[in-house]
This record gives structure tokens, sequence and C-alpha cells, in this order.
């Protein structure tokens, strides 16, 4: 019980409706695709700041692949995009880092794999 309650309190930070976290991703969290993808995006929960807002991909070996064009979509701000060239089957990993309107940062990687 009192793992659980410190978890809730951990957890309800005062402001924690103003960080913004994932909501879902292309290509999603952990899946196995055929065709390898022209971008990777993910829309978060609450409206980013362009700035300090990044998205990288990289590839099995640690190296980036991604063109280096991360921003923050201009119609929906919730969007973090990024395009990647073709690539090859393997497993890569996101790494994103999303600033919030309060000024705060969340991050996190995720990774998708190419059949
Ligand atoms: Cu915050």
């Amino acid at each position: 019980m009192t793992g659980v309650l410190l978890g809730l309190l951990l957890f309800l930070p005062w402001d924690a409706f103003a960080h913004v976290f994932p909501d879902h991703s292309d290509p999603r969290v952990g899946s196995e695709i055929k065709d390898a993808p022209s971008s990777v995006r993910i829309w978060f929960d609450g409206q980013l700041e362009p700035i300090f807002s990044t998205l990288q991909v990289f590839d099995s070996s640690g190296k980036e692949v991604t063109h280096q064009d991360a921003r923050v979509n201009e119609k929906d701000t919730a969007i973090l995009e990024v395009s990647i060239p073709h690539l090859p089957p393997g497993k890569y990993q996101v790494n994103w880092k999303a600033l919030a309107r309060d000024g705060h940062l969340t991050e996190g990687k995720f990774y998708f794999t190419i059949k």
C-alpha cells in the first residue's frame, strides 16, 4: 500500500497536466513494419514549443539516420516529426525531447523494427 501511495505522489505533481507526454507515434512504439517509413511522427498530449523539442532516429550501431530536420508540425503543434531516408531492415531507436508551454522538458525513447 505504501508503494502505491508513493507512486501516486510521484505521478501527481501540481503542474503534471502541463507536461507533455507521447500519445501515439508512427511508426508505433515497438512495432515491426514491412515498408520503411519516410518520416517518424509522435503525437503528444499537449502543445510543444518548437525550440528544444527534438526527435532523432538511430540505427542499431548507434549512428544517426535522421535528416536532422526535426520540427514541430506547423498546423498541429502537438506533433513532433522528422524525415528519414529509405532505411534497410533493422531495429531503430527513436529519441525524443519535448518542451511544453510551461517550460518543462520531457524525454524518452522507443524502438521500431523494419523487417
Ligand atoms: Cu510542466
